[in-house]
């Protein structure tokens, strides 16, 4: 029988700390800006938040760097604050999902500095060190031609005590080593801090990069004129990576009634996804598989351009949403995070004529397939990147800075010369994802006081999108996201459990992405003239002979029920 649970029947929203509310007019976002902000939550009908990391760090990667998982960053606010964040979340049956990030810290958390401080320091092994390379003139080179993530060698020398540390991310965001089963033990014990205080479930980050090839080998050469190559075929899901999950599993999370999200990178085929989450594993409930999110993305990274086109979209949702009861395995359902650009600007239309649609369309995909949605604070409003008129110095995040300045010095430093590059960021830098939550139409968007700078950028369409503008409107995005997640609660039995399959191409033409879900009651393709319009995004749909007609980024939901 299908398995149910609460953690399938929600439906997450993400917070970004800092670019949620500020309450204090520093700006920044902070706790108490949340707190103040559940009613809304709730009003959305969803049941969960999962917050990006708050605790205390240099923020050299927004947090993302942790110098101590059990204090908070002090701008954000206290551990107080989180707990009668809990509190509160809790009162109003909402959940809250923290981001657990332990395939590394930051070099400012106690452990690295421990293990940096010499050769044979006990926490020397909490970290990936190795001795230097020389080559034939006996000048010094990495342990291996890893390249980071973010750009760069992945190995960051150490002069105090002559060896290199890896960082698969920044310099400054050490990796930690799952070898050593002391620094597990210390990593359970942050989790259970943060479980004994009511928090229910994790977002894994980075989570398949925990174990890597033990022998640390070169990456296979894929660009001969690169001083560094991926690697990632030794550092992602390596041999102990499920060892380590059911360690966490039986000695922390199955002592609570919690739920797991993995963000699986690099890894993308059926088999190897299966053993993360096929429910005899036993190991996590979902995961974010990166396809869905790199469906814009080049064939050497993230900031080469390769045009979207629907059948990619159609071919990822097919392939993990006929995989999934294959092995009785659990995903998400998701377009965007904080590590991209808008999906609404990316994957469909942000041009004022088609906005309000498009995001409605997008409404639709999200909530009617199987798998737990995850949605970003300001989707439901139709937050979009920002426009052309940003130029590149609008751009702060260190993933596209870095990209940038790359670029750029290849290109003999002539600024004249990045029109492609910045055309990228516009699509896809992470600061789109980032942006603060436009609340209303007055000064800095109601995200912070007038008077106070706010961290980043605050999008200028704000005036004409955002929440103030939305709330009494039944017209709206965001009264489309309520219907929708409404309509999903109250049919879970079909938008949740039901079955999943997919119209062909052939019956839809390449433009749309159709499919059908069932419970118990078989449906067929031939007789949708006798199916009522349970939703859509259009004001009227055109039927003949069966057959639909949708405008451009119309959707329609069809019931027979
Ligand atoms: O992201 C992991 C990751 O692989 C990213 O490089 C991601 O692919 C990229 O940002 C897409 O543009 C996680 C977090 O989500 C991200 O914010 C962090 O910077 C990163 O880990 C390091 O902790």
């Amino acid at each position: 029988p299908i398995q149910k649970a609460w953690w399938k029947e929600a439906v997450v929203y993400q917070i970004y700390p800092a670019s949620f509310l500020d309450s204090n007019g520093d700006g920044l976002g902070d706790i108490p800006g949340i707190i103040s902000k559940v009613p809304y939550i709730k009003s959305l009908g969803v049941d969960a938040i999962w917050l990006s990391p708050i605790f205390a760090s240099p923020q050299k990667d927004m947090g993302y760097d942790v110098a101590d998982y059990r204090s908070i960053h002090a701008p954000y606010g206290t551990v107080a604050d989180v707990q009668t964040l809990i509190t509160t979340l809790h009162a109003n049956k909402i959940r809250i999902l923290m981001d657990l990030v332990v395939n590394h810290t930051s070099d400012q958390h106690a452990w690295f500095k421990e293990s940096r401080s010499s050769k044979s320091s006990p926490k020397r092994d909490w970290y990936i060190w190795q001795d230097p390379q020389y080559d034939a003139q006996g000048n010094r080179k990495e342990p291996n031609n890893w390249k980071s993530i973010f750009g760069g060698s992945a190995w960051v020398f150490d002069e105090g005590t002559g060896q290199y540390y890896l960082a698969l991310f920044l310099p400054s965001q050490p990796d930690l080593n799952w070898e050593s089963a002391a620094m597990r033990q210390a990593t359970h014990d942050d989790m259970r801090f943060w479980l004994d205080r009511g928090v229910d479930g994790f977002r894994i980050d980075s989570m398949n990069l925990m174990s890597k090839h033990p022998d640390l080998p070169d990456g296979k050469i894929v660009n001969p004129d690169e001083p560094y190559q991926s690697g990632a075929e030794f550092f992602a899901s390596g041999p102990r990576m499920h060892d380590y999950i059911r360690e966490i599993r039986t000695e922390v999370l199955d002592h609570y009634d919690v739920m797991t999200v993995g963000e699986l990178g690099f890894t993308k085929d059926e088999q190897s996804v299966s053993e993360y989450v096929a429910r005899d594993r036993h190991e996590l409930n979902m995961l974010f598989t990166g396809d869905i999110v790199d469906m814009d993305f080049g064939p050497n990274g993230k900031y080469e351009r390769d045009d979207f086109h629907p059948r990619k979209i159609r071919a990822i949702t097919n392939l993990w949403q006929n995989a999934m009861p294959k092995f009785d395995g659990w995903n998400t359902v998701y377009l965007d995070n904080h590590d991209s650009g808008r999906s609404l600007s990316r994957y469909a239309s942000d041009a004022p004529e088609y906005r309000a649609t498009a995001a409605k369309m997008l409404a639709t995909y999200l909530t009617t397939l199987a798998g737990t949605p995850f949605m970003l604070a300001g989707q439901e409003i139709g937050m979009a990147n920002l426009g052309k008129e940003y130029g590149a110095d609008s751009y702060i995040d260190v993933e596209g800075k870095n990209y940038y300045n790359e670029v750029l010095k290849a290109r003999g430093g002539d600024v004249g010369k990045m029109d492609d590059v910045l055309r990228e960021l516009q699509l896809k830098s992470r600061d789109h994802g980032r942006l603060p939550m436009q609340w209303d139409d007055s000064a800095n968007a109601g995200f912070t006081v007038a008077s106070a700078k706010p961290w980043m950028t605050i999008n200028k369409d704000y005036t004409e999108w955002n929440v103030a503008r939305q709330l009494d409107d039944p017209e709206s995005i965001m009264a489309y996201w309520k219907q929708m997640l409404a309509l999903r609660k109250d049919h879970s039995d079909i938008f949740v459990y039901g079955s999943y399959t997919a119209l062909e191409e052939s019956v839809t033409g390449e433009m749309v992405l159709g499919y059908e879900r069932e419970w118990e009651q078989k449906v067929s393709v031939e007789k949708y003239e006798s199916f009522s319009i349970l939703v859509s995004n259009q004001a009227s749909i055109g039927r003949a002979q069966g057959k639909v007609e949708l405008q451009p980024y119309g959707a329609v939901v069809l019931s027979n029920v």
